[in-house]
């Protein structure tokens, strides 16, 4: 069981009651667990040692990742956020019907850019609205936090600094609630991630709460594989910026310049398959925990998968999981699909995704 749920009243709902009353900080934080550097040395030590080699996503978000996926989302080639923000944009007013006077849960908010069109259809029907963004990256939630609160004086921002897991005790805290998990993220990952990460999300919201949900759909692969490989060179940093990370905070020194950003659509596995080549051998040392790690040339390390989905298999995959599907909001082209969900009624996280 998650240490949070464990406890009756988690340190970080103490810290949100407090910067909801205005007298604590605008930004709270989950109380430190796991060393954040060892938690990375692990992850790598593990990951790197697999058949097939690879290194978990969530690390390509340090302050550096996190300012590279902002570039990414303005490349010609990456049309998901455009997309999705035109879907936003068009839908909001709508959206804001359905759910009522809820508070707005961004679970990832990075730079939060989409977030405004949601926020300005709140403020158009009440004076107030409370805005929490979540996000792993310290700097990417404080410009966030100061842009919104600029650009809305009516919203009540209070960014939390965690991974998204360790939000979810506050989420029933926060009913009547609209979570937002938009840019596809959910594609980021595994079928098994997927279901255990929404059942857990269902189990921490209340009933007949809402979910916003971004879903990229299948599309033409020259389409896919074009929008992870930018001309530009963006996501190509992006991936090498892993490798740097593990330069920087675990002090391997490898040779980034040695590695190729390669990225193509499984059309079996509907998904994008990023990874890092090693175009020379390289050895470098682990430090924690202390392991030489040897990468031949031409051995790939997977950083990041990206599905993409059917409405079809997505919305009975999110029925298992607690959601019912209220409406779905896409664009001319039918590239990407916003899912309205609502937490059913009965839901009970344990029978969730079995037979899976
Ligand atoms: C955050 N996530 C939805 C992005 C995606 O499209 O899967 C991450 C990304 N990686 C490379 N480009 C974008």
């Amino acid at each position: 069981m998650d240490a949070f749920f464990a406890s009756p009243e988690p340190q970080i709902c103490r810290s949100l009651r407090e910067a909801c009353a205005g007298q604590g900080p605008r930004i709270v934080r989950a109380p430190a667990g796991a060393d954040p550097v060892r938690d990375f040395a692990r992850s790598s030590a593990r990951g790197l040692v697999s058949v097939p080699r690879r290194l978990e996503s969530r690390f390509l978000y340090d302050a550096a990742g996190s300012a590279l996926f902002d570039r990414i989302t303005v490349q010609p080639e990456y049309y998901l956020t455009r997309t999705e923000t035109s879907i936003l944009a068009a839908n909001a007013s709508r959206i804001r019907d359905l759910t009522g006077p809820a508070t707005l849960v961004e679970l990832g908010s990075g730079s939060a850019a989409k977030t405004d069109f949601l926020l300005r259809a709140w403020l158009d029907r009440a004076p107030k609205v409370c805005y929490l963004p979540v996000d792993v990256s310290v700097s990417a939630l404080t410009g966030a936090c100061s842009r919104i609160g600029a650009r809305h004086p009516g919203a009540r921002v209070v960014g939390v600094n965690c991974q998204y897991r360790e939000a979810f005790p506050l989420l029933s805290l926060l009913s009547p609630a609209l979570v937002l998990f938009l840019g596809s993220s959910i594609g980021n990952f595994t079928p098994g991630a997927m279901s255990s990460f929404l059942a857990a999300l269902a189990g921490a919201m209340r009933p007949g709460d809402f979910l916003l949900l971004g879903v990229d759909l299948v599309k033409d692969a020259s389409l896919l594989e074009a929008a992870y490989n930018d001309q530009a060179g963006v996501t190509a940093k992006f991936t090498r910026n892993l490798f740097a990370r593990m330069n920087r905070e675990l002090g391997c020194a490898i040779d980034t310049d040695a590695i190729e950003h390669v990225a193509r659509y499984s059309a079996d596995r509907e998904q994008i398959e990023i990874s890092g080549r090693f175009t020379r051998q390289q050895t470098f040392l682990l430090d924690p925990p202390g392991r030489l790690i040897t990468i031949p040339k031409g051995d790939a390390v997977r950083t990041e998968i990206s599905r993409k989905f059917t409405l079809q298999q997505v919305i009975p995959d999110l029925e298992r999981c607690g959601f019912a599907t209220e409406e779905v909001y896409s664009d001319e082209r039918r590239w990407f699909a916003l899912l309205l969900l609502r937490r059913l009624p009965r839901y009970s996280p344990q029978t969730a995704g079995r037979g899976k």
